[in-house]
Parts: C-alpha cells; structure tokens; sequence
C-alpha cells in the first residue's frame, strides 16, 4: 500500500545520504590532512576554509524533477552529482588549482569532471573551480563509490557568489537589470582584487636563497 512504499522510499533516502555523507567525510579528512600538514610544517597554507553539505531529500527531488532523472535511487545517484559537495575557500587563485591537482592525484580518488569556470566565468561573472570526483567508501559488505563535488575559489570568488545567490535567490528570474550589470560589474572587481593579491604575494614569496627554520612550502 501507499505507506509501505512511502516507508521504503524514505529508507532508501536516508540509506542514500548515509552514503554520500560518508563520502563527504572520506574527502573532507583528505583535506583536512593536507591543511593540517601545512599548518604543521610550513608557515604557510593555501586553505583557507571548508564548507560541506549534504542535499536534502527535497532538493534532491526538485532536481530531479527539475532535470527529468527518474525518480528512483539508481537514477538519482547516476544523475545527481553534488549530493555531496565540498567548498574550499583559498586566498590566490594559484592556491586554487594547487589544491585541485594535489586532491585529484590521489590514488583512491578518480576525477571524473572538471568545470574550469575560473578560466571561462559564466557569463553572469561567476567564478570557481569544480571537480566532480568519485571516492571509494567502504562499507561492511560493499564498496560504494560516491561522487563528490568539489568547488575550490578563493576569498573575493566567495564573497561575490554569496552576494549573487542572495541577490538570485531573491529576484528569481526577475533581476532588475541595473542589478544584472552591477554583479557583472563587481564580478571584474572581484577578479582583479585576486590578481592584485596575486602579484602582492609574488613579492612577499620568501625567496630561494633566504635561510630560514621553517622549510619554504612547494609552491606550484
Ligand atoms: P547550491 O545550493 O549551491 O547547491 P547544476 O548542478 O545542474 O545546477 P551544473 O552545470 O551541472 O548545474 O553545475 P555547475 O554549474 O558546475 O555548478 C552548480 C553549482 O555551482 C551551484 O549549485 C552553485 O553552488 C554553484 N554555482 C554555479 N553557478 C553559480 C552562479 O552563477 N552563482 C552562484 N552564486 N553559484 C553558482 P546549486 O545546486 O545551484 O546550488
């Protein structure tokens, strides 16, 4: 009856996001490790912050409906690639696809997509790096692999796309256009803020030759 199957399908959801959390926490300690590592020995980390979330149920739904998946688990899983997600915040742009490439050269993680949206912003001015990528979790009697997705910006990247997905989130399709050429605007801001930074911390970069106790990181 109706019940029976509201009942499984609700299991199923919560067994889903079990999965995906554990996949938010296989990365998350990959990250975590790589942080406290610079921490610890250098003077020096490209990390800044780490966010994650999990999709709910509800927005899972919507998605699916939105994009026309099935709506059954295998379809979902399949189709839905940021159930999990991962945003790591850096200070310069170059720290950004540092951490891409120290993350997607693990053995036990396989990257499966790479939206550069740094080199080709959308055109509304949004910037980032995502990696889609697919970590084993192992369970005690299978393995599971899951997708996560990874969005890795740096700070002025950040600050801009919060202030768009309020501005989005609340004008819906409606946004006024002079708010439209504002965000675009303030988006070039935000991208020459990080090549000033950029710049300002090729200056400071200790150089090769300067002695010192601490060791200098591997910079890219
Ligand atoms: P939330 O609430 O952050 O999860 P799709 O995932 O289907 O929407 P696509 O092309 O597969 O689209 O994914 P894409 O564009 O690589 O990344 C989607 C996610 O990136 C969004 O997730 C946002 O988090 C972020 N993003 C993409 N474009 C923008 C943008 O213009 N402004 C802001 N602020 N964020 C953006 P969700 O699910 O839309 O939202």
């Amino acid at each position: 009856d109706m019940l029976a199957r509201f009942r499984a399908l609700r299991d199923e959801f919560q067994q889903l996001r079990m999965i995906y959390r554990f996949g938010i926490d296989e990365v998350s300690t990959k990250i975590d490790i790589l942080r406290q590592e610079f921490e610890s020995t250098y003077d020096y980390s490209p990390i800044e912050h780490v966010r994650t979330r999990l999709k709910s149920p509800d927005s899972m739904l919507t998605k699916a409906l939105r994009q026309g998946t099935e709506l059954a688990v295998p379809a979902i899983r399949a189709e839905i690639r940021d159930i999990a997600g991962i945003r790591i915040t850096c200070s310069f742009v170059s720290d950004v696809y540092w951490i891409a490439e120290m993350l997607s050269t693990q053995a036990d993680l396989r990257l499966l997509t790479t939206k550069d949206y740094i080199a080709h912003p959308k055109p509304n001015g949004y910037r980032s790096l995502h990696l889609i990528v697919e970590v084993p979790v192992f369970l005690s009697r299978t393995v599971e692999h899951v997708t996560v997705e990874l969005q890795i910006r740096t700070i002025a990247m950040d600050f801009w796309a919060s202030m768009e997905h309020k501005l989005h989130y609340k004008y819906r399709a409606e946004m006024p256009p002079h708010l439209a050429a504002e965000i675009e605007d303030a988006a070039r801001l935000a991208a020459d803020l990080d090549d000033r930074m950029g710049r300002l911390r090729d200056e400071v970069r200790p150089s090769p030759h300067q002695h010192d106790d601490t060791p200098e990181a591997p910079r890219p």
